[in-house]
């Protein structure tokens, strides 16, 4: 598996946004799943929105009034246990750093080619401008491009490989990773209370804040011509502590295991959907779900999602492990 790492991609690298703009109405074979892996479009009524993940007002925590904050206590606590989900409103990140972020990513992923081409990543790092997980040679493929960088710890922040276009996205990803580690940092306190925890527990179990680690991953889904046959991104936990993701509010992309059932999130606006990874999962030891697993459809317009990871620093080089076995399955810490 290293020497596969440090010989690069087992083949050569095709931007799956290429093929969506070429126009072809069959996906090559590469990405097409196998039965069992592919989404179901139209799934049972009960996970048609009828059953949706918990939303989660933060303002009640702060509201100063007991009953209410113990209502919202209980909710978290409860989509930990249950869901593994939640959507976080009135979090405190302005809206405007939250859609020029996205915006500011949509523009790099519409930038030429070529200049998008200097970020190409490889598997010893994973950082830059990416089309696959995982170094298996005859892989299937997910259908979807990314951008994946380190914001924590800034020993392993490499300013030189933020895209320098639009000239807005080096100021947008050190703003908005900054302001999602202080949002991650007061989520880690109400969970760690909703648990009957001390308030600073999972922070202090995630090495407090001088160990703390941090990455930003920007997925983009071009549009599809055959979105029955494929998935932007296979089925997986998030092997991190806490992932905060903004997904593209009007796409439902996005879809949630329940049982047997896959529930599409349906973004609401200005939310963060919040996922509690692996990492969490051990220290509080299993006593919420298992595994939080989760997939990301391809569609028939193109779309967009800005991850934020939090995760203990030591365990950043856990990502590039986990990618690089990434065979497009049900995957999780777990299960390495
Ligand atoms: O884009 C999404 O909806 C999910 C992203 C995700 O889970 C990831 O990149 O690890």
């Amino acid at each position: 598996m290293m020497m596969n790492c440090l010989q690069g991609w087992p083949e050569p690298i095709v931007r799956v946004q290429s093929l969506s703009e070429s126009g072809i109405r069959v996906i090559p074979e590469r990405y097409v799943k196998g039965p069992s892996d592919r989404p179901l479009l139209y799934p049972a009524a009960a996970a048609r929105g009828v059953e949706q993940i918990p939303v989660i007002n933060l303002r009640e925590m702060y509201a100063g009034d007991g009953s209410v904050q113990e209502t919202a206590m209980g909710k978290i606590s409860m989509a930990c246990r249950e869901w593994g989900f939640f959507q976080v409103v009135n979090h405190g990140i302005e809206p405007e750093l939250m859609k020029r972020t996205r915006e500011a990513w949509r523009e790099f992923f519409h930038l030429p080619a070529e200049e998008k081409q200097r970020y190409a990543n490889s598997p010893t790092t994973y950082e830059g401008y990416g089309s696959r997980l995982g170094v298996e040679k005859g892989a299937k493929l997910d259908w979807s491009d990314y951008f994946f960088l380190h914001y924590l710890p800034t020993t392993l922040r490499d300013h030189n490989k933020w895209p320098h276009l639009p000239s807005s996205c080096r100021e947008l990803v050190g703003k908005y990773n900054e302001e999602l580690v202080k949002l991650s940092e007061k989520l880690m306190k109400i969970l760690s209370i909703s648990l009957g925890l001390k308030e600073e527990s999972l922070q202090e179990a995630f090495g407090g804040r001088e160990q703390i680690g941090a990455c930003m991953r920007v997925n983009f889904y071009p549009k599809c011509p055959q979105p029955d046959l494929t998935l932007g991104l296979s089925s997986h936990s998030d092997p991190g502590g806490l992932t905060l993701l903004l997904p593209d509010e009007d796409v439902s992309g996005l879809q949630v295991r329940r049982g047997h059932n896959w529930i599409t999130v349906k973004p609401v606006p200005n939310a963060f959907i919040v996922n509690i990874g692996d990492q969490v999962q051990v220290i509080i030891d299993l006593c919420f779900i298992p595994c939080a697993f989760f997939h990301h459809l391809s569609g028939i317009v193109n779309s967009i999602c800005v991850i934020h990871f939090l995760l203990r620093s030591t365990a950043v080089l856990l990502f590039i492990l986990i990618y690089n076995i990434y065979s497009g399955g049900l995957l999780s810490t777990f299960s390495i």
